[in-house]
């Protein structure tokens, strides 16, 4: 297969954008978010962004140095949280992940700058956190990049290997199957839990290259933020049922999984007569 990461626009045919996500393991889709949605993100992030502690520079360091991150978007960004409901994310990940549950939830939100200097992060697999599964594994996670800002091969673009979703846990990549992501900001890059990727190296920019991951997985798995305690359980009541069901606050899954007595949150305001 040739390191190409296939691309499309966010009105194509939903079944059409998936056949590429599948095959290459990665999609690129342009006009996602408008000028406005770019801009009001990065504005209610900033100050959190501005005190983020920069990632010290050790060579065997998962995330690289000169790299800042910072967590909990659906508490910190409301635009992010309409963005984390797109109808491309739901159709890309109702087609990648319900054929293994009855209902999918957000899994990991981040902001992530990498600023000049930073080094390429070592490549890995979303799906590493579920090792019981021997590779290739089944569908397990769908993940997301949206840009920020411009990505480009030398400003840190997100480097990934295309088709190594369907590899076994022996096949490492060669230079020449590594690809990094090119994309204007309001772009979003999908990839798959089982693609290869990593943060790519911001060698010749002078700029932070900034992207915030957002990340889907099974409604029957651990989710790896803890969305519960990432938003406070008040802004969690005002939301619309919809975005509460995807931060993971129902409990409608087969065999009742993550049950809860409603009555807890939401108290009746008197108590029913006991019956004689
Ligand atoms: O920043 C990127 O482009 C990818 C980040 C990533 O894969 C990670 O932080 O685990």
């Amino acid at each position: 297969m040739s390191s190409t990461i296939p691309a499309c626009s966010a009105n194509d045919d939903p079944d059409a954008m998936y056949t590429k996500l599948d095959g290459a393991g990665c999609l690129v889709v342009e006009d996602m978010a408008s000028p406005g949605q770019v801009t009001a993100v990065r504005a209610e992030l900033a100050d959190r962004m501005a005190t983020a502690k920069v990632a010290d520079d050790k060579p065997d360091a998962f995330y690289p140095g000169i790299t800042r991150r910072v967590v909990a978007l659906m508490h910190r960004s409301p635009t992010m949280r309409d963005l984390m409901m797109h109808p491309v994310t739901e159709q890309l990940a109702d087609r990648h992940l319900l054929p293994n549950c009855s209902k999918w939830t957000l899994n990991v939100t981040a902001a992530l700058e990498v600023g000049p200097g930073a080094r390429d992060q070592v490549l890995h697999r979303e799906e590493d956190l579920y090792p019981y599964f021997p590779l290739p594994r089944p569908n397990l996670i769908l993940a997301s990049m949206w840009a920020m800002s411009d990505f480009t091969a030398d400003n840190g673009g997100t480097q990934l290997v295309p088709g190594s979703h369907r590899w076994d846990a022996d096949r490492k990549a060669a230079p020449d199957e590594v690809v990094r992501a090119e994309m204007p900001a309001g772009s979003v890059l999908y990839w798959l839990g089982g693609t290869l990727h990593g943060a790519g190296a911001n060698s010749t920019s002078g700029d932070w290259r900034y992207g915030i991951v957002l990340t889907y997985n099974l409604g029957w798995l651990r989710q790896e933020e803890n969305q519960h305690v990432s938003i406070p359980l008040a802004d969690v009541l005002a939301l619309p049922d919809a975005v509460r069901g995807r931060l993971g606050f129902d409990m409608d899954y087969e065999n009742a999984l993550g049950f809860y007595d409603r009555s807890v949150l939401a108290p009746r305001t008197t108590e029913r007569k006991a019956s004689t």
